[in-house]
């Protein structure tokens, strides 16, 4: 389990060619809307920038490197990118989705995608059988998220693809908690990646962004014309600030993984902590699933602290190098109260059901001194 030494190049040198003009070594930000056409439809490639942009266009070719896909699109918002998957289905189409996904992907799926007559049914993918009695003649989709968000259970990808292809149906997999630095799931054979790059790709807090990563030529041609239909999608200064990221990449999720397993470590020996949830952990369920399709495990740790709900908020509110925030896969370490925070719109009755409670906390660890994440944990459980 470690990072693809090639990696590290592939990540400096994604989608970035020098610019054919000036030899400029950084893909400029083509700050603009409209490109001047010699006459009528007559131009250079580009005519419009919500249907293409250069800056965006070298940030599409990174995202698809990174996936090791044909082809990649990139979106205002992780749920933009999520929206644009949806849109290519069609009324009367049945989704499986993965019982534990980010609030907001569930509260699109109910809230906002229902209405039209699409279906969408949550069951915990842990046990592919469970995906093998869900299986409709019209599911058309089946969507994972891996690790899932925020109780970090790990589903097979492989054996999740092969039920769904024999049923014709396609696979989405959410890499967002993995990064493609950890997980590839284009070669476990799902059809569609798609990442909130807010997240670990952005990986500096300071940008809200998605990406769509697939092999189909019929596929993208779908979902870029969703892309470019809607038009949800980022200017040339986020995609230059991405391309940016995508350079240290590999370099941050080595300490971000790192980091998390000091810290999972620490919580599990700790006596407030009534229970660790991390793939890194030999005690998690799926440890040997996820020693076998991810390459690390990131950094992402949730717990359930022991305690009342006062004890839990003095908790957060004593953290000092983890900041109280949404959010994750920033340089910087953050804590989430997921019921009352990102998970605040899951229905409570399957909050309950999966175990999002009062006492459940989540880590982004950040690429801080792990001495010091852990002084700062230390030092918040002991008052
Ligand atoms: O926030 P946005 O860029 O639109 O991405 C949505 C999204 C999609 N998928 C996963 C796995 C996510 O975690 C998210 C966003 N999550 C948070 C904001 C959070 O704190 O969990």
């Amino acid at each position: 389990m470690s990072i693809r030494p090639s990696d590290f190049t592939k990540v400096v040198h994604a989608g970035v060619e020098p610019d054919p003009r000036t030899g400029a070594i950084m893909t400029p930000i083509f700050q603009t809307s409209t490109y001047v056409q010699e006459a009528p439809n007559q131009h250079k490639g580009w005519d419009y920038s919500r249907a293409g942009n250069p800056t965006r266009d070298a940030l599409e070719e990174a995202f698809a490197a990174l996936e090791g896909a044909k082809y990649g699109l990139a979106f205002s918002s992780g749920l933009a990118a999520e929206q644009a998957i949806i849109q290519i289905l069609n009324p009367g189409d049945h989704v499986l989705v993965c019982d534990d996904v980010y609030g907001g992907t569930g509260r699109l799926f109910r809230r906002l995608f229902a209405k039209y007559n699409l279906t969408f049914e949550f069951i915990d993918m842990t046990a592919v059988k469970n995906v093998e009695a869900a299986i409709k003649p019209n599911t058309r989709l089946v969507w994972i998220e891996t690790p899932t968000n925020p109780l970090l259970k790990v589903i097979d990808i492989a054996a999740v693809t092969k039920l769904a292809h024999q049923a014709s149906a396609l696979v989405v997999v959410d890499n967002t908690f993995a990064s493609p630095i950890f997980q590839s799931p284009l070669e476990m054979g799902a059809d569609i990646v798609v990442h909130s790059t807010t997240k670990y790709i952005g990986g500096h807090s300071d940008i809200i962004g998605g990406a769509v990563m697939m092999n189909d030529d019929k596929l993208y041609e779908q979902i870029k014309f969703v892309q470019f239909a809607g038009g949800a999608v980022p200017g040339p200064f986020e995609s230059f600030l991405l391309l940016r990221s995508v350079k240290t990449l590999a370099v941050r999720m080595e300490k971000h993984d790192a980091n998390a397993l000091t810290v999972a470590r620490y919580l599990a020996e700790h006596s407030r902590v009534k229970e660790v949830f991390f793939p890194g952990l030999p005690s998690h369920p799926q440890h040997a699933l996820a020693k076998k399709q991810m390459r690390g495990f990131a950094g992402m740790v949730s717990f359930n602290l022991k305690g009342n709900y006062d004890e839990v908020v003095s908790f957060l509110q004593k953290l000092k190098v983890f900041s109280l925030a949404e959010s994750l896969g920033g340089v910087e370490s953050l804590v989430n109260h997921p019921e009352k925070m990102t998970h605040a719109s899951v229905p409570e009755e399957m909050r309950k059901q999966l175990g999002i409670g009062p006492n459940l906390i989540r880590l982004s660890c950040g690429i801080e001194s792990a001495d010091d994440l852990i002084k700062d944990l230390d030092q918040a459980l002991k008052s």
